[in-house]
């Protein structure tokens, strides 16, 4: 049996790395216990102008939380922050980023929604996918899974509730090419170029998965390949999903399996984030799909 914790020290990560990590990765039963008592959307709205649902809330306070009182953890954004977060007092550097609970609009149907955590060595949140130092997501699904990366592949565990331990159960995940997409956006609203995109899809044969949750949508692509995308569009160039929170971390996982992602144009891990809120049109998926997205995208 593989704990994660050794998994870790194995892969040679700091312990305050490791501490980090496991904190966070250990509140999911938490999360999940409060999800019987907060099924209700609230009339709020987050920083990028969406309905906040109840655990959206509950998720962020209490992960703003036990981050803070870690002394973990310097600098700290979060989708359901406006802004930035300073802990004056921490013992560390570290700087996180993190989507306390990605794809929200799902608890009410019983989909699988995750957390998103990213997390940089020292010098800020503002900076590009490939600078982080780790990243890792959490998905709750018929077993809440553990997916990480410290710069050495990607690597799963499942939370063993007897045991009390993240148990391994893939130590090493390669993006297959596949033949499977999902998009976000409404077809009426998309840009020519991705139209074109999705019409070579359709050529090829591709089957369409789409979920509605970023995190569960990209798990689905690092088992099955294929690509996930929610692009730019005429009314919102910029797409739906963030930089910091959403395309970063994943970037960063996607790409230690050997998949890529990118806006269109470019590599997305190497934007250098203006703002937290940045939004970025997103096409995340195995290598040879993304390149031939960049060759439709550079002849549109
Ligand atoms: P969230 O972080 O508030 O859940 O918003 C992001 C979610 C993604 O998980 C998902 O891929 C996308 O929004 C779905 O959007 P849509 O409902 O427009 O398909
Ligand atoms: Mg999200």
């Amino acid at each position: 049996m593989v704990f994660l914790r050794k998994y870790l020290e194995a892969c040679g990560c700091e312990p305050d790395l490791i501490a980090l990590i496991r904190l966070i990765s250990r509140q999911m039963d938490a999360i999940r216990k409060a999800f019987l008592e907060n099924q209700m959307y609230e009339h709020t709205l987050n920083a990028s102008g969406e309905l906040q649902a109840q655990m959206d809330t509950w998720a962020d306070e209490h992960l703003i939380k036990v981050v803070g009182e870690s002394g973990l953890v310097r600098e700290m954004a979060s989708e359901e922050q406006e802004d930035i977060i300073r802990f004056e007092n921490s013992r560390c550097e570290y700087c996180m980023v993190m989507d306390p609970l990605d794809g929200s609009s799902l608890i009410s149907t019983n989909l699988a929604v995750g957390t998103i955590v990213g997390i940089y060595e020292k010098g800020g949140v503002l900076q590009p996918g490939s600078k982080l130092r780790a990243a890792f997501y959490t998905l709750f699904g018929p077993l809440t899974v553990l997916v990480v990366s410290v710069g050495k592949g990607v690597q799963s565990f499942a939370w063993d509730p007897e045991s009390e331990h993240y148990l391994l159960l893939k130590d090493s995940f390669s993006v297959p090419e596949g033949k499977q997409f999902g998009t976000g956006g409404v077809r009426n609203d998309w840009l020519p170029a991705h139209t074109k995109v999705i019409e070579y899809f359709d050529d090829q044969g591709f089957k369409m998965r789409y979920s509605g949750s970023f995190v569960a949508d990209c798990h689905q692509l690092l088992v099955y390949g294929g690509i996930y995308t929610y692009p730019g569009s005429q009314k919102s160039p910029n797409g739906k999903l963030r930089l910091l929170f959403e395309a970063n971390p994943l970037g960063f996982i996607i790409t230690q399996a050997g998949g890529s992602i990118t806006d269109g144009t470019r590599n997305i891990m190497d934007i250098v984030p203006e703002k937290p809120h940045q939004k970025t049109p997103i096409y995340i998926g195995s290598k040879g799909i993304i390149k031939k997205i960049e060759e439709i995208y550079s002849h549109s």
